[in-house]
């Protein structure tokens, strides 16, 4: 990966592919991310006038965990006979059940690997896929690390009940975390500009268990020429000393993401987002993992060829040179 040759033994960052997407609610896509970033990480330039040098750590393509392609392509059969039924029966019922069943499968293999990864010190990364790929190793690292952080960048709260009946949806990640999650001490969300009644009251009923950065919020501070440097180190210091970084890359403006699968308007550019990662990589916060999810290479190119995974791979650069520390 980024044309590096580091063995896994030696590199502090072990990077996995998970490419499912079965609760994919409007654009398919994601599942193919991992394999497209790891080919746009040949493009990248190692050294980053603004991050330095991550590749100094070692960064080591650990590749697909065996089972995940298989847990995928049964979990899409499903989700599709699910949404070509005109309406709710015992079939219906029984399938959404199995597809609980796999993404319950999902988890605990994700669990298992990230597990391994911290165990032998190593920075565990996430390739997703969708939203739900990540829970697995959120709920190892918070395992390992009780009281971590969860440092939440995207367009959506991914508040929701059990969405469309998925109790692994993409859009309750968040939910997800903090009902079962109790080794997550506090989640700090940035760049969320779609969120419903029921999320803004989880929010609110969370007791600042979450916190929340609204992107109107962030557009506004912007207009008005405040510190943002200032501002995001704030938000970042409230958290706990150990983070682990899940970044949707729909939380970036879309022409950043422009075949991600449910795109929003607004949201942070390239710069707005180096800002919060810089605030983070100066924090003295500990990073000790890290997901990518939402990363879609499609075939709307308004900006050329591959663009999706070529911001999708440098933004994962600079998310492992806040692992780092060193900026
Ligand atoms: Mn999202």
């Amino acid at each position: 990966m980024y044309g590096l040759d580091d063995d896994a033994k030696s590199a502090r960052f072990h990077v996995y592919s998970v490419p499912f997407e079965a609760t994919t609610s409007f654009r398919q896509g994601t599942a193919r991310g991992p394999d497209a970033v790891f080919r746009a990480s040949h493009q990248v330039e190692l050294f980053d006038l603004e991050f330095g040098r991550p590749y100094e750590s070692g960064i080591a393509w650990i590749g697909t965990p065996e089972g995940v392609e298989d847990l995928n392509r049964r979990a899409c059969e499903l989700t599709r006979s699910i949404r070509a039924a005109s309406d709710a029966n015992n079939a219906i019922e029984e399938a959404t059940g199995r597809v609980n069943e796999i993404g319950g499968e999902l988890n605990a293999l994700v669990k298992s690997v990230t597990h391994l990864a911290l165990e032998s010190d190593k920075i565990p990364v996430i390739l997703g896929g969708d939203h739900s790929v990540p829970f697995g190793a959120w709920s190892a690292a918070a395992d390992a690390h009780p009281g971590l952080g969860l440092l939440h960048f995207d367009a959506h709260a991914d508040l929701r009940a059990a969405y469309e009946g998925f109790t692994w949806s993409h859009a309750s990640a968040i939910h997800n975390a903090l009902r079962e999650l109790d080794g997550i001490e506090r989640i700090l969300q940035v760049g969320i500009r779609d969120i419903c009644d029921e999320e803004l009251s989880r929010i609110a009923s969370a007791e600042g268990r979450v916190q929340t950065v609204f992107d109107h919020d962030w557009a506004r501070a912007k207009l008005e020429h405040r510190d943002l440097f200032a501002l995001a180190a704030r938000h970042i210091a409230t958290l706990p000393d150990k983070l682990w970084i899940t970044f949707d890359v729909d939380g970036l403006d879309r022409t950043l993401c422009p075949n991600t699968g449910t795109p929003v308007p607004g949201g942070l550019d390239w710069n707005d987002a180096a800002v919060w990662l810089q605030a983070l990589a100066r924090s003295g916060k500990r990073v000790i993992g890290i997901d990518l999810v939402e990363v879609a290479p499609g075939t709307y190119r308004p900006l050329g060829e591959g663009w999706d995974e070529i911001v999708g791979a440098r933004l994962l650069y600079r998310l492992m040179a806040c692992a780092m520390g060193k900026v």
